[in-house]
């Protein structure tokens, strides 16, 4: 056998079926490999021996020792190759990396390929994780850019491969802690002559010292140029935190000193450059990390007992190392030899609010979020002051709008409302607006006691003692949500960090169902107080016929639709891979509007509705008198009112229709996409969509010519589907919502 790829394995149950097929799929068969457990859940260990593959796998399980360290030692003992590849069980390999490793290695002992990090699974990176890496990744460093980074020793014409690799493989980490074993292969002959095997008492960082030594061992060294390991970032440090997301940060620092210092000794009498390059990872990591840990809340002993550590390591830095480092991190190391960990922290401290001070400077938004923090949170909070908030700011809708007018209607001057919002409109009763990032919004956020917000409030959010928050939310969810879902393929991968963080200040949350109710506890990780009262923005739609029959011709006035044609609302969601920049979505519109209007222009009007995230403005003016633009119109649910017919994609739109028991249609041109690499959904589509799912214009013409035969073809469905998600709506959600929330008048 010529490899053995050796992988610890704990409970990354989900990851390992990607880590085991990228093997099956590798273009070289030449290898095992050697799943070490270290102590796994039964859940893990049922996935892992689930597994098919046709390559030799050896499983093993650890009895008395636990680590990865004694994982990949293990795997050492019981392995056979002629190399050895470290792969962990998050990971996975390109499908040349064996071939690739195998062809260079012919009298080598170390044969580096070289890694990169990603948020995705095999399946979105091949698909579009790539491109979304690159706009996401904020250590993607090109190769030119590498070799002019200005921290990193000169690579010349004529160096040898060694000094070529060491420096790359030091540099393309961002910090020292970054450098490790993964996607190297190794002689093993090499390893075992040299008993070169990992320290057990690292847990987080027992690669370093392995790697710098192994490489400090032998001058035959080369390089694949090309990315043979993927690395993946976990997209999830709540539930399941990777190592690097664990915050053990005392320990982590000790480590990291043990190993830089260790480090040092394997470099010494190398190449110069060897050494400058580790002192200088070390250098910004001083800076970042250890210097600041002095400013914690941490015990004195703690502090003194990293200080010591860090006084030899601060001995330890050659004179030439840190030349290129900037002027305050020169200045702090100087200082931190001659000065005790409560200096250091002060001095710390003081370059922070300098920092802080001309952030607040250059950047207004800075100074207002600085004034939030600093002034009006600490101001007196208003008992009376409510502050409301739809789709951001963008429009004056959703159950924020109808909490906000029953609340008004029945308690008429007991609250004093503030609406955030972008545009300038005639609210039905008073209330102050104010816009989204504005000094006054800061103010306001900072001073309401209640808050009614259909999303997510800001991350720099502070939940101040008393204060009341309801989320209302804004949809039953067809698309997987937060802890939910496996890939995170939208602008922010680290969304379900953040969403975890915000929810934390919700005191209510609505549920429009019992499906809403099990789901958002879940997928929100939620155990405050569920509102089961189905969604105030529903209650528009269970007026009686002749109010219902008002409102609708008002609103078709509104947009100048003839009071005599029908409605077709077409109201796709957003595609979470197609975005300009966070928030920031594009849309390319795949309905044939001149072929609807042919076909169905007689009848009917089509009422245009984007999401609320699409930045792209819609062109119809080819389609004048037949396609009306409703993005822009505030409230959709006035826009269901005048629809005789919904179509939808993925949105939660349908859930909220079904309440009018009117017909729809699910165009899903990209259903095997949206479905199963973008999201997922909860529901089995196929099953439970009370209408048909259509993928052409024609398809759609042809069930609007004709929806009798429709009707009565989803009847059963349409049944069992409101019944099932419009249940609990009957027009009083709102009442109960408010008098669940608003304590004084209940
Ligand atoms: N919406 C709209 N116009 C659209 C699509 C949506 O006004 N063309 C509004 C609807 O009120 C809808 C809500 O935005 O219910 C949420 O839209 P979704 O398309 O479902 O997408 P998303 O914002 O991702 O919310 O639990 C619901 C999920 O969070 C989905």
């Amino acid at each position: 056998m010529k490899v053995s790829v050796i992988i610890p394995y704990k409970n990354e149950a989900i990851y390992i079926d990607d880590c085991l097929d990228s093997l099956e799929e590798q273009t070289s068969k030449e290898f095992e490999a050697i799943v070490v457990c270290d102590h796994s859940s039964r859940e893990a260990m049922e996935a892992l021996r689930g597994k098919q593959v046709s390559f030799p796998l050896t499983i093993l399980e650890l009895t008395d020792k636990t680590g990865a360290a004694a994982a990949r030692n293990e795997g050492i003992r019981a392995s056979s190759g002629e190399f050895i590849l470290f792969l962990d069980s998050d990971d996975y390999l390109e499908k040349t990396a064996v071939q690739f490793l195998l062809e260079r290695s012919e009298g080598q002992d170390i044969i580096y390929g070289r890694n990169r990090r990603t948020w995705y699974g095999r399946k979105v990176y091949y698909d579009n994780g790539e491109k979304l890496d690159e706009i996401n990744e904020e250590n993607a460093i090109s190769e030119e850019e590498e070799d002019q980074e200005p921290e990193g020793p000169v690579i010349r014409e004529g160096d040898t491969e060694w000094i070529k690799v060491f420096c790359h493989m030091v540099r393309s980490n961002f910090t020292i802690t970054g450098l490790s074993v993964l996607g190297i292969l190794f002689r093993r002959e090499f390893l075992l002559e040299h008993n070169f095997y990992f320290e057990e008492d690292y847990t987080y960082f027992t690669d370093l010292p392995y790697i710098v030594r192994a490489m400090c061992s032998t001058e035959n060294v080369c390089e694949v140029r090309k990315i043979l390991y993927l690395k993946r970032k976990h997209n999830d440090p709540i539930q399941l935190p990777s190592l690097s997301q664990i915050s053990d940060e005392k320990v982590k620092l000790q480590e990291t000193m043990r190993a830089y210092l260790d480090m040092k000794q394997y470099v010494a009498g190398q190449d110069e450059r060897a050494e400058i390059s580790i002192d200088n990872k070390f250098i910004r990591y001083y800076v970042k990390k250890i210097a600041p840990f002095y400013m914690n809340q941490t015990s004195d002993r703690d502090k003194e007992e990293i200080f010591e550590q860090a006084g030899s390591c601060l001995q330890a830095i050659t004179p030439h190392s840190g030349k290129h480092a900037m002027w305050y991190s020169k200045r702090l190391l100087r200082y931190s030899k001659k000065h005790r960990p409560e200096q250091i922290a002060k001095k710390v401290r003081r370059h922070a609010s300098f920092q802080t001070f001309s952030r607040i400077i250059r950047s207004k938004a800075a100074f207002k979020k600085y004034l939030y923090r600093k002034v009006f949170a600490r101001m007196k909070m208003e008992e009376d002051m409510v502050i409301f908030e739809s789709f951001f700011g963008r429009n004056y809708s959703d159950s924020p709008k109808y909490v906000f007018e029953y609340l008004s209607k029945n308690y008429p001057g007991k609250y004093r409302c503030i609406w955030i919002l972008n545009r300038k409109e005639t609210l039905p009763y008073p209330a102050k607006r104010i816009k989204r990032f504005t000094i006054s919004y800061f103010y306001y956020m900072a001073k309401s006691k209640y808050f009614v917000f259909n999303g997510r409030q800001p991350k720099y959010f502070i939940k101040r003692d008393g204060s009341v928050f309801l989320e209302t939310w804004h949809g039953t969810p067809l698309k997987k949500l937060v802890f939910d879902m496996e890939d995170v393929t939208s602008a922010s991968p680290l969304y379900k960090r953040d969403v975890y963080i915000q929810s934390r200040s919700w005191d209510y949350l609505i549920a429009p169902n019992s499906f809403c109710d099990e789901t958002f506890r879940r997928c929100f990780m939620y155990d405050g107080n569920m509102l089961t009262t189905g969604y105030p923005r529903n209650d528009i739609l269970h007026l009686n016929e002749e109010e219902t029959e008002s409102l609708v011709a008002e609103i078709k006035g509104e947009l100048g639709i003839p009071a005599d044609k029908k409605v077709i609302l077409y109201a796709p969601t957003w595609r979470d891979d197609e975005f300009y920049g966070s928030g920031q979505y594009k849309f390319t519109l795949q309905l044939d509007l001149k072929k609807m209007q042919q076909e169905l222009g007689d009848e009917y009007v089509v009422v245009l509705r984007m999401h609320y995230f699409i930045v792209d403005s819609l062109d119809l003016s080819e389609f004048t008198g037949f396609a009306f633009n409703g993005s822009v119109y505030n409230d959709i649910a006035r826009l269901y009112l005048i629809s005789d017919i919904l179509i939808t994609d993925y949105s939660s739109v349908f859930f909220d229709y079904a309440n009018l028991r009117r017909p729809m249609l699910f165009f899903t041109y990209d259903l095997d996409k949206y479905r199963g690499v973008l999201r997922g959904f909860y529901i089995d589509v196929e099953e439970e969509l009370p209408g048909p799912m259509l993928f052409t214009t024609e398809e759609i013409v042809d069930a609007i010519r004709d929806l009798p035969a429709l009707e009565s073809k989803y009847k059963e469905k349409y049944d069992v589907f409101y019944e099932r998600y419009c249940g609990w709506e009957d027009g009083t959600s709102s009442k109960k919502v408010v008098e669940a929330v608003f304590k004084e008048i209940s």
